[in-house]
């Protein structure tokens, strides 16, 4: 009697610890009834598109040792260096997270994507390295390394998490419940990897790539506050006015000499 009762109740907790560690991936991006309407009229909203650049002799970025977890090193041809400043070779600056910081009618309710933000820890780095997602989405923790990563997140705003990832292919998910300019997001094993996430209530951001450029669509006509976020060189804001079916460009200009 008493092992059938073990065997009944032992699969329902260790399932239940599963679910409760966030271990089985995909989750529900803010459940069903979170799917309301897009609240602005697409057919005549409008974009802020632009460029970071960068002026002034990009600091070359300490390399990273990795001798100690092999798996990790053997991912790279050369010593990898830190992200904390990555100059593209165009001149812009990569990894600046622009958002829409004012200015938004703040009645305006958005449905939270269907689709995860993820964030993957591959060479001992994470990828991408700065990122952006709303309130409610879930975040998907991927451990693309064969080997243990510790993924610690630490908001001020939000709950924090930290969880242990031991093997390859692992995905942990998690969500943010308010606003947070921006999360840190470390590692306890790696204490060189670092990540930062931003997270908003709508939809108006995005974060400078390879060629560093940033796109906002979808933007009701207005006049906006958009600031620009970089880990070492701080916040820039600039005012945007756009009407109907506009697009405006944007440039920002970090310089390290007059920011640090
Ligand atoms: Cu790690």
């Amino acid at each position: 009697m008493r092992r059938f009762w073990f065997r009944l109740v032992v699969p329902g907790l260790v399932s239940a610890w599963i679910a409760a560690c966030g271990g089985e991936g995909g989750g529900a991006a803010g459940g069903e009834a979170a799917q309301i309407p897009f609240p602005v009229d697409t057919t005549t909203a409008a974009t802020i598109t632009g460029t970071v650049r960068f002026e002034g002799t990009p600091p070359v970025m300490p390399t990273i040792d990795m001798s100690e977890e092999p798996a990790c090193r053997d991912k790279y041809t050369e010593p990898p260096r830190a992200q904390t400043v990555v100059v593209n070779p165009n001149g812009t600056l990569k990894n600046v997270f622009v958002y829409v910081k004012a200015g938004l009618d703040t009645t305006l309710r958005f449905p939270v994507p269907r689709d995860s933000a993820w964030i993957d820890q591959s060479g001992c780095r994470y990828e991408p390295h700065v990122f952006g997602m709303q309130v409610g989405q879930t975040l998907a923790i991927k451990n693309s390394d064969a080997v243990l990563h510790n993924i610690n997140a630490k908001p001020t705003a939000n709950r924090g998490f930290n969880i242990s990832q031991p093997q390859a292919g692992m995905v942990s998910t998690r969500t943010f419940q308010v606003p947070e300019i921006m999360i840190p997001i470390g590692c306890d094993v790696h204490g060189w990897m670092s990540a930062y996430v931003g997270v908003l209530r709508h939809p108006y951001f995005s974060t400078s790539g390879d060629d560093g450029s940033f796109t906002i669509t979808r933007l009701p006509p207005g006049t906006y506050t958009l600031e620009a976020w970089h880990e070492q060189y701080g916040t820039q804001t600039v005012e945007v006015t756009v009407g109907p079916n506009e697009t405006k460009t944007v440039e920002f200009v970090f310089r390290p000499a007059a920011t640090s």
